[in-house]
């Protein structure tokens, strides 16, 4: 039965509903409503169009940020389809973008295969969160149009032009009635985009923002896909081989990279359809049983491991190990806190036997990386060995002293850990002042001082027992390492209080490194805060102190005093160049009243950027990290990782 586009049918009605629903609980469907659910938004349409690309039909993606937060996102691919669609009387392309999860049903019903059958069902779901979305698309012939209202058509598909090109551009611009803002943060998507890139060898993916004069871009395109990737997350680090690669067609298709470094920390990475897997699953269960399985029988095998001498364990051997691994998952089942931990058992199996093989073939054929790799695993396996002992040593020593409290550590009262915090202070004169300004019922001050050590350059028995981090283990109280539990943590907040100066960044940068690769859960849980102590203190006889915690308040502050009369000269103006020049109660005032103070909180939207931040300003060569400073000079400043 032929049916109309105006025709008001059971169909529509159900269309009309399903957005409804999306509109009604936007978090189901995109996680949140924080900035996180908005570039969501531009993931979902971003990931239909790199579908299209792994399909082979699209080489160039380019997304715009243009001024007023609309985003457009254009590809060269084959054009979302135009003809009528049999069971709703729209156009494909509208049922695509008013029908709830249109891609599945759609596929099902015509024979197209909407998406690459793994996700791209995000299209109506963005259309019903967004205040406007205008579809173009260049196919047949023609160029077509539509356009919507928070997910309703205001304008059917109709052809507008001739064009002898292919390709969809899409241009929506976020609901405000939904989303808490509509500012979106460009180096999250272009991170995201560049992951992207990686994940998709050969595909060219370019951002542009353009709501400043003068637009930021990157393009990025990596022929070397998986590789580039290590490659990438290596820089700044002492590679000791080149990369390995290895891959497997067929259901669930798997591409493995690895490259070692000499660095001591592992960082691996994985990912089910595009999508990162943050808290792993089942494909790198099987990976890293593969790995342990294949470096002991050749290290048996070749006799470089004696009889009498106990298997290397997986965590030795990987020591330095910098991975990427890509599965496609037609129905992944996704598990854990976040929803990001991958849960098909079928997959932990595939993977081993992709890992045992290639990689038992690529150490027998390259006998020179499988002994330089080893070499780093059984030192590795010797320092473990040197930090049990080290761990041990702590242990007693700590059981002999009347608490195993450091001396140092000024604990508060309560022995409520969620109503808890402790603060971190550098130099002796600050941790005096924070101890007399304090609230000792809630707030247990830590002074530290002298040169912190460098977590980055080294290894776990070096950790435990150093005198400038064992306090630090034992006011938290909840292990470190693989030990870390962070359900034992003294203290709700663990806050890091450093002078705004050069060195307090130092000190941060160092303390965060040890936490990030330590004590990771306590980043991961919200624990870790950064204190905000004021730059400038503003005084005039019979007048309130006015703080300014950024250089850009102090204008904003003078601004308001003009307002009131109260011109600069007026005003005494002290800069604060250290948290001990301020007194006990400016201190509190200031910085440790829950009250009046400012806390950061420590997030980590991207554990492969934060590693990648800390692996460049922590590691050996100068070059990169200059670079990256350079590059990244607002991010270091703020160390927003
Ligand atoms: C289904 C079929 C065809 C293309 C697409 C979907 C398609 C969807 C999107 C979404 C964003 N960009 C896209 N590009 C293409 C093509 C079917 C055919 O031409 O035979």
């Amino acid at each position: 039965m032929e049916k109309f586009e105006h025709e008001y049918n059971a169909d529509q009605i159900q269309v009309l509903e399903g957005l409804e629903a999306v509109r009604k609980r936007p978090g189901m469907y995109i996680g949140s409503v924080s900035v996180r659910g908005l570039h969501h938004l531009v993931y979902e349409i971003v990931d239909n169009a790199v579908d299209e690309a792994l399909a082979g039909y699209c080489k160039n993606i380019k997304i715009i940020i243009e001024p007023g937060n609309i985003i457009s996102v254009e590809d060269d691919g084959r054009g979302i389809p135009v003809d009528k669609h049999a069971k709703t009387g729209l156009s494909a392309a509208e049922t695509v973008y008013t029908v709830l999860h249109a891609g599945g049903k759609f596929g099902g019903d015509s024979g197209y295969k909407v998406s690459g059958g793994l996700h791209g069902v995000g299209s109506s779901v963005v259309n019903a969160l967004s205040e406007w979305t205008e579809v173009t698309i260049q196919r047949d012939g023609g160029i077509f149009q539509m356009s919507f209202e928070r997910g309703k058509t205001v304008k059917h598909l109709e052809r507008i032009g001739d064009s002898k090109k292919t390709g969809t551009k899409v241009r929506f611009l976020a609901d405000d009635k939904i989303f808490e803002t509509l500012e979106y943060e460009y180096d999250v998507l272009e991170n995201r985009f560049r992951e992207m890139a990686f994940l998709t060898k050969g595909l060219n993916i370019e951002i542009e923002d353009q709501r400043q004069e003068v637009p930021k871009t990157a393009k990025f395109c990596f022929e070397g896909g998986l590789v580039s990737f290590v490659e990438y997350l290596n820089k700044g680090k002492e590679a000791i081989h080149q990369p390995i690669y290895i891959e497997k067609d067929g259901e669930f298709p798997v591409e493995i990279a690895i490259q070692y470094t000499t660095s001591y920390s592992e960082s691996i990475y994985t990912f089910v359809n595009n999508i990162n897997t943050i808290e792993g699953g089942t494909h790198l269960e099987g990976f890293k049983r593969a790995l342990t399985k294949v470096f002991n029988d050749y290290s048996r095998a070749k006799n470089i491991l004696k009889e009498k001498d106990s298997n290397l364990q997986g965590d030795d051997i990987r020591e330095g190990i910098t991975a990427i691994i890509s599965v496609k998952v037609k129905e992944p089942q996704f598990e854990g806190q976040t929803k990001t931990k991958l849960g098909n058992s079928e997959v932990a199996g595939i993977v081993q036997s992709m890992v045992n093989e290639h990689l038992g073939t690529f150490l027998e054929e390259n006998p020179n990386v499988a002994k330089t790799i080893l070499e780093k695993c059984i030192s590795a396996a010797r320092a473990r060995e040197a930090a049990r002992k080290a761990r041990e040593l702590v242990r007693k020593k700590n059981s002999l002293e009347t608490a195993t409290l450091p001396g140092k550590l000024a604990d508060c009262s309560s022995k409520n850990a969620d109503e808890c915090e402790v603060y971190i202070v550098e130099g002796d004169s600050a941790g005096g002042s924070a101890k007399q300004g304090r609230d000792r019922k809630f707030q247990a001050i830590l002074p530290l001082w002298g040169k912190m050590l460098n977590v980055e350059k080294a290894r776990a028995d070096k950790i435990y027992g150093n005198d400038k981090l064992n306090p630090v283990i034992l006011a938290i109280g909840a292990g470190i390492g693989n030990e870390f539990d962070v359900t034992k943590i003294r203290y709700g907040k663990v806050i890091i209080m450093a002078d705004a100066d050069v060195d307090g960044a130092h000190i941060r940068t160092l303390l965060l490194t040890f936490f990030f690769r330590y004590m990771r859960p306590l980043i991961e849980n919200g624990n870790v805060y950064l204190a905000q102590p004021p730059l400038f203190k503003l005084s005039k006889k019979g007048m309130e102190d006015i703080y300014c915690y950024k250089e850009e308040d102090l204008d904003i502050a003078f601004k308001e005093l003009a307002e009131k009369g109260i011109a600069r000269e007026q005003v005494g103006i002290q800069r604060y160049k250290g948290l001990g020049e301020m007194n006990p109660d400016q201190l509190w005032e200031t910085t440790m009243n829950p009250e009046t103070r400012t806390l950061v909180k420590v997030t980590m939207e991207d554990a492969i950027s934060a590693d990648k931040v800390f692996s460049l300003l922590m590691g050996d060569d100068v070059e990169p990290r200059r670079d990256y400073i350079i590059e990244n000079a607002k991010n270091v400043k703020n160390l927003d990782i």
